[in-house]
């Protein structure tokens, strides 16, 4: 049957010669969320009841909304059976290549040697970096499985040298995880695999239980009920947990000149759609005719229509926009103020233009560079900061695994040169056993 004018799948449009700043900014919203209040209150008994009931706590709720029912116990721990990874060797070797790029990529990030700084003679200070030792990634579930989630939690705190890595993901109604997920954690070097999802897993691995192994940070995306629960652990000084970033749905902004390809404008369009029907995408046009850019929709509708996920498309699509600008100038500019979490710059000079790049998760660089090659195997992190948080958080990296400690070393001349600073601020704060903590050594020196 002919499909209806109105059942194309099309972005909205609209031209910044005659657009209104605060238009723009409105048909740039993201797709509003459950009011964090609701989420909370859903959330709340649930981490209560498993800080109290431990592990049977946490069966109950995995039996109840994965319906896994087997399951008896919330955990599988390593050594993992053989069995339970079992794959075909084309799926071994793509996890390996990927492995292996993710794991070059965060390896290049160490910093080799103590950072040391000399800031007057005889005053040295350093930094260095030490592991977190134990991490909990949160690997979801729900329409897709995952497992290049765990590669990109996993791989780095393996880098790092994290003692202790947890792996948490709802499981089939079986209660089994997917073989590629028990595959990777095995290849991290996991000690377990929480079979939970939700803010229930969240809680296990924030405050422990018979069998789940408390962590010190939670890192990883999920839903609404998984940030949420996120941020109330890291939230409760009794856990003791911290947590990577906001995480929401996945977005990608294109900015596309007359050079870009129509085609694959509309394949990186529609690569982040079909994530959710919460996802936003959008396309920034420069100085594109008329016929350029029905190009572009046309492919997006024809391309849309044979993805097996056309359902979640349309639902993103339905939120997405189109913004028709003249210059790439003004093409970053709205880039910038979005702060979107993939960047795709399709574009003449494409690389000259990341130097006008301020806010955004990653960048994908010129009509050679699809972003699903950063979503699975380039070696670059696809944990980003989504919803405008790019502007000020940086997506999961080798540094979200350790933490820095700092060290001051003087010599006696050291802290000749620099006593009289601190005895002075100790004067002005009026903390006397400051002061006498350098004058007593002063005095000393003099004897
Ligand atoms: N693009 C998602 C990550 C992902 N894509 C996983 C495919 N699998 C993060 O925004
Ligand atoms: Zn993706």
């Amino acid at each position: 049957p002919k499909e209806a004018a109105s059942d194309k799948i099309t972005m909205k449009v609209y031209d910044m010669a005659n657009v209104s700043a605060e238009e723009l900014d409105e048909a740039l919203k993201r797709p509003s969320q459950k009011s964090s209040e609701t989420i909370m209150k859903i959330i709340t008994p649930i981490i209560d009841d498993v800080r109290k009931n431990g592990d049977k706590a946490v069966l109950a709720y995995t039996h109840k909304f994965e319906k896994a029912t087997s399951l008896t116990s919330p955990v599988l721990k390593a050594p993992f059976p053989e069995e339970l990874m079992q794959l075909p060797a084309e799926t071994i070797k793509a996890i390996d290549v990927s492995f292996e790029n993710i794991r070059k990529f965060h390896a290049a990030q160490k910093e080799e040697k103590p950072l040391r700084v000399e800031t007057m003679p005889g005053v040295v200070c350093s930094r260095f970096s030490r592991p977190i030792e134990a991490v909990g990634l949160y690997v979801p579930g729900g329409t897709a499985v995952l497992p290049s989630t765990a590669l990109m939690l996993g791989v780095p705190a393996m880098v790092a040298g994290c003692k202790k890595i947890v792996l948490a993901s709802p499981p089939r109604p079986d209660g089994t995880v997917t073989p590629e997920i028990v595959y990777v954690a095995h290849k991290v070097g996991a000690e377990s695999i929480v079979l939970a999802g939700g803010a229930q897993a969240v809680a296990a691995m924030a405050y422990g239980t018979e069998s789940v192994s408390k962590v010190d940070k939670i890192l990883g995306p999920g839903n609404q009920f998984v940030t949420a629960a996120k941020m109330f652990v890291s939230n409760d000084t009794n856990a003791g947990v911290s947590i990577d970033m906001p995480a929401g749905p996945s977005e990608v902004l294109v900015v596309a000149d007359k050079d870009a390809n129509p085609a694959f404008v509309a394949s990186d369009l529609l690569s982040q759609a079909e994530h959710g029907v919460d996802s936003q995408v959008v396309l920034i046009a420069v100085d594109l005719s008329d016929a350029q850019l029905a190009a572009i929709e046309d492919e997006l509708h024809r391309q849309a229509m044979e993805l097996p996920r056309v359902d979640i498309v349309r639902g993103s699509i339905a939120h997405s926009v189109t913004v028709r600008v003249k210059t790439v100038d003004e093409a970053m500019a709205i880039s910038n103020k979005y702060a979107p979490e993939h960047l795709i710059l399709q574009l003449k000079d494409a690389e000259k233009v990341v130097d006008k790049v301020m806010n955004a998760g990653s960048v994908f660089i010129g009509e050679w560079t699809p972003e699903s090659v950063g979503d699975y195997s380039a070696g670059v992190n696809h944990s980003l900061p989504t919803y405008g948080f790019a502007k000020q958080y940086s997506g999961v990296n080798l540094a979200s695994f350790v933490k820095h400690i700092t060290s001051s070393n003087l010599t006696a001349e050291g802290l000749r040169n620099v006593g009289e600073a601190v005895m002075r601020l100790a004067k002005v704060e009026e903390l006397e056993a400051h002061r006498r903590a350098v004058s007593i050594r002063l005095e000393h020196m003099n004897r």
